[in-house]
């Protein structure tokens, strides 16, 4: 099985500026991919978050296995004591909701800012979450009425700006991007699954076996449905290949293309809706 390697250098340095993004802010949403609910999720968040409230978004729901979402929906928020949506950020509208909740979860801090005689101001948040989860697709649901750009604030170095989204919220347009961590190489792979790390950083035969090794535990028979197979067969990319006709080298199966393919396909969302971490 091959390693997924990237660099610690890289490591410190994007927990550091992930830390300066979280400082300005009341309230961390953090996007989460719906199909590793817990491999996407964040170890050291709640270190990182300190006293600050998180709204916790299971995005992609449209590509995931519904009943296990609800699972792991219930689960986390037991866990955390914060509130997870499952929201789907390429289509629909489930914008109000969120604003919702974030102007729920920066209330107290807000109350507090009152009670010692400060001026009531709208509640600060910024979205952070892994490569891919679809960060910009929500930041750019937020922002899309909000026209005003609110401009730079003490202690924001870099070129964020703040954007308010209604009265009551100001995101920051920029998103805070999660270290990814090699020491857990089953989760690094289920990530590697989901697109959320460099491609460099793998190899697409070993990942895509990985990913039908799951996918046969708990969802066997889709797999077999959607790629012809053999019941009686185990479910290999070389089977697969075989099946598809993809051959290379002297009639041998294309092992190579079968694992793009595996791979595209299942995270288009063609061979079903699946969530590749356990329930316990
Ligand atoms: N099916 C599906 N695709 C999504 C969803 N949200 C984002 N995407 C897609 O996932 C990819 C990465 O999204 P992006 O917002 O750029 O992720 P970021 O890297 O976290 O900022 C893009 O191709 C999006 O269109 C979703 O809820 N469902
Ligand atoms: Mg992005």
């Amino acid at each position: 099985m091959t390693h997924i390697h990237w660099y610690p250098g890289h490591i410190a340095k994007a927990e550091k500026q992930l830390k300066e993004l979280i400082n300005l802010v009341d309230v961390v949403i953090e996007v989460i991919d719906a199909r590793i609910p817990v491999s996407s999720s964040y170890p050291n968040i709640k270190k990182l978050l300190g006293e600050k409230p998180r709204l916790i978004l299971f995005n992609k729901a449209d590509l995931a296995d519904e009943k296990k979402l609800d699972f792991f929906k219930k689960h986390i928020e037991k866990e955390t004591g914060f509130p997870v949506l499952k929201t789907c950020a390429s289509k629909s509208n489930d914008i109000s909701i969120i604003e919702n909740k974030i102007a729920e979860l920066g209330k107290d801090k807000i109350d507090k800012l009152v009670a010692k005689g400060l001026l009531p101001r709208p509640v600060r948040v910024v979205v952070v979450g892994m490569p891919n989860v679809g960060k910009s697709s929500i930041i750019n649901k937020l922002i899309k009425k909000a026209k005003t750009k609110v401009g730079a604030k003490a202690g924001v170095t870099r070129q964020q700006q703040w954007v308010r989204v209604n009265p009551k919220i100001d995101l920051l347009d920029t998103p805070g991007i999660i270290p990814l961590k090699q020491e857990d190489q089953k989760k690094a792979k289920k990530l590697a699954m989901v697109n959320s790390v460099s491609e460099n950083a793998y190899e697409n035969e070993a990942v895509a076996q990985e990913l039908l090794n799951i996918l046969e535990k708990s969802y066997k028979e889709n797999v077999i449905e959607y790629y012809s197979l053999d019941e009686n067969e185990d479910i290999t990319l070389e089977h697969i290949a075989l099946k598809r006709n993809w051959l290379a080298k002297e009639g041998r199966a294309d092992i190579t293309k079968a694992a793009v393919m595996v791979l595209t396909d299942f995270r288009a969302g063609r061979i079903g809706k699946f969530i590749l971490d356990d329930e316990n």
